[in-house]
């Protein structure tokens, strides 16, 4: 009966084993870029992860618990979800019509994001650069 009983517990234990070794979330790293030329803050480059498929948003919230010094806020919009409020300190403004601007860098060329945080699967090794911009009304 013991001898039954440990059989049963071995291999439950291997089984537990198995589960948390291939179920473990495999992390790509990012690059992040702070950007303020507006306010001439000098620029600040930080080391990120992000899970597999994993949105912008979780890489952010990843750096913000790691890294002294980086925070940031979100607003909730009904239609798109979350935009970024403010980087470090430094909030946009609807009256100085200043955003946080989230853009690609490949090569030196950098594209603007056509989704927002929330929703944004960055690529392995991935430059995303956070720029306080400012946007006009036409
Ligand atoms: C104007 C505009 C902006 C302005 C808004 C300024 C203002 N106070 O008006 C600014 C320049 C700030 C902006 C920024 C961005 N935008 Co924009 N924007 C628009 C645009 C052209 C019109 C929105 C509008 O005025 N609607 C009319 C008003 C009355 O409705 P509203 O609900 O009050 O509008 C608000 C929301 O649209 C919100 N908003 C605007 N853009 C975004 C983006 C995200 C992700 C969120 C959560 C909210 C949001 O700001 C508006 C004012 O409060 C739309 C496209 C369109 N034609 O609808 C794209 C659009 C909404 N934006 C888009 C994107 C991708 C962005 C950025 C992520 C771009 C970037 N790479 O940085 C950033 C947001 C970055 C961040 N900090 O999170 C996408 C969203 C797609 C998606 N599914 O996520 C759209 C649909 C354009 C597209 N690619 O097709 N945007």
């Amino acid at each position: 009966m013991a001898v039954r009983m440990t059989g049963l517990l071995s291999v439950g234990l291997l089984l537990t084993w198995i589960h948390g070794t291939f179920t473990q979330e495999a992390s790509v790293p990012i690059t992040l870029s702070v950007e303020n030329d507006l306010s001439n803050v000098t620029p600040e480059t930080y080391s990120g992860a992000v899970v597999e498929g994993g949105v912008l948003l979780g890489a952010l919230r990843r750096l913000q618990e790691t890294q002294h010094g980086f925070k940031f806020t979100v607003k909730e919009d009904p239609n798109y979800g979350l935009f970024l409020e403010s980087v470090n300190g430094v909030a946009g403004s609807e009256s100085e019509q200043t955003y946080w601007e989230i853009l690609s860098e490949s090569s030196g060329e950098y594209t603007s994001l056509d989704v927002g945080i929330g929703c944004y699967q960055p690529k392995a090794n991935e430059h995303i650069i956070l720029r306080l911009s400012t946007w006009s009304k036409e």
